[in-house]
């Protein structure tokens, strides 16, 4: 940036404390949607959306912000010790957006095993301590003077300016066919690491979740917990052929992709009405050999289905053969793979956000 486009940013700049608050106002928000619309609780289509906008307000701020530091950062004389991870974050945080803004407009160059959203999250996420150092050393509480109607309708201009934004990408996206989900995800295209045997999707482990193969003959599967009568199945006793339920769900992985099959196999609701469930029953945790595991509420865990086939096909041992779960409108990593028990609770289960991470290390 030269000279005089910086004192022309300077000119129409809110000013530096409101920039700042803002700036973190933003983010904060950026962060809180980003990691929220992995769960579910909120809808992704509103979470996305707002994530979206306040992102391409934040390029506005960014401007601001670093066409007044930028004569300061350029003088070593300047520096203090805070300064070199006040640029870091600078750094990163431009390339947050960068990333988020080619993954929104369809780009994807995959790294290894990771998707361009990966790698946008890995940034995002790496941006967080970096920002608490920053205010540690930096952090100054706004004024009174900073507060003027001129200041909020410049503030609010660069919010109107980030919807348009927003639209904009939306239109290119569109002229470009990239057809992404209401949460941001992609059809399986040229995403690496696809495995054609039990359907023509990724296999997909969270962290460290690699069993080995699961063996039919010696896997069985228990019903437990609060039910009238506890059930052992052995592979043979689950439906075959005509007898599978089939649902065509959509499996959509936090990794930005997402897939529609048809699954075959047992219903819960089915497995449940065999073994019966007491009155305390609320929730249905699917645990898997690796103890990775989830639940659902009661009423929900009754259509989901516990799949062996995909596709007509059996699984195949990466998409979590013999049995993995099926959770219609849940993300991918809530799908349980290689399930090996199907317990019956009185409560939630919230040590599974951790568990999901650090099952498979041994
Ligand atoms: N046991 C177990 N189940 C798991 C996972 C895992 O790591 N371990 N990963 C989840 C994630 S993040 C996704 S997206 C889906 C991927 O299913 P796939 O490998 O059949 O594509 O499985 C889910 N089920
Ligand atoms: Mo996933």
């Amino acid at each position: 940036m030269d000279r005089l486009d910086a004192r022309a940013l300077r000119r129409i700049a809110p000013p530096p404390r409101v920039v700042d608050w803002s700036i973190l106002v933003v983010v904060t928000t950026a962060v809180g949607t980003g990691l929220l619309s992995w769960t579910g609780w909120l809808s992704p289509a509103l979470l996305v959306t707002l994530h979206t906008v306040v992102s391409l307000t934040l390029v506005g701020l960014l401007l601001f912000k670093f066409a007044r530091v930028a004569n300061r950062v350029r003088d070593s004389r300047n520096w203090d010790r805070a300064t070199p991870i006040s640029v870091l974050l600078g750094a990163v945080v431009v390339a947050v957006l960068a990333l988020g803004i080619f993954w929104g407009l369809g780009g994807n160059v995959p790294v290894g095993p990771w998707t361009t959203l990966n790698v946008h999250i890995g940034f995002g996420l790496l941006a967080i301590p970096l920002l608490l150092l920053h205010l540690r050393a930096r952090l100054r509480l706004p004024s009174r003077t900073d507060a003027s109607r001129r200041s909020a309708l410049k503030t609010g201009g660069l919010l109107v300016a980030g919807v348009l934004a927003w639209r904009a990408t939306e239109f290119v996206a569109a002229t470009r066919d990239v057809v992404t989900r209401e949460t941001g995800s992609k059809p399986i295209g040229d995403l690496a690491d696809t495995d054609t045997e039990g359907g023509s999707f990724p296999v997909t482990s969270w962290v460290a979740d690699d069993p080995d193969p699961v063996e039919p003959e010696t896997w069985s599967l228990a019903v437990s917990g609060q039910v009238d009568e506890e059930l052992e199945l052995g592979h043979g006793d689950l439906p075959s052929g005509d007898e599978r339920t089939v649902q065509r769900e959509t499996l959509d992985c936090t990794s930005g992709w997402y897939t529609i099959q048809e699954w075959g196999g047992v219903r819960i609701g089915d497995l449940l009405d065999e073994a019966g469930v007491t009155d305390e029953a609320a929730w249905v945790r699917f645990v898997s050999v690796t103890g990775y595991r989830w639940s659902l509420p009661l009423a929900e865990a009754r259509e989901a289905l516990l799949a062996t086939h995909v596709g007509g096909r059996p699984l195949s041992h990466g998409h979590g053969a013999p049995a993995r779960l099926v959770a219609p409108g849940r993300r991918g990593f809530q799908w349980v793979k290689w399930v090996e028990r199907v317990e019956l609770r009185r409560d939630p289960d919230p040590a599974q956000w951790f568990v999901t991470l650090v099952s498979g290390f041994d």
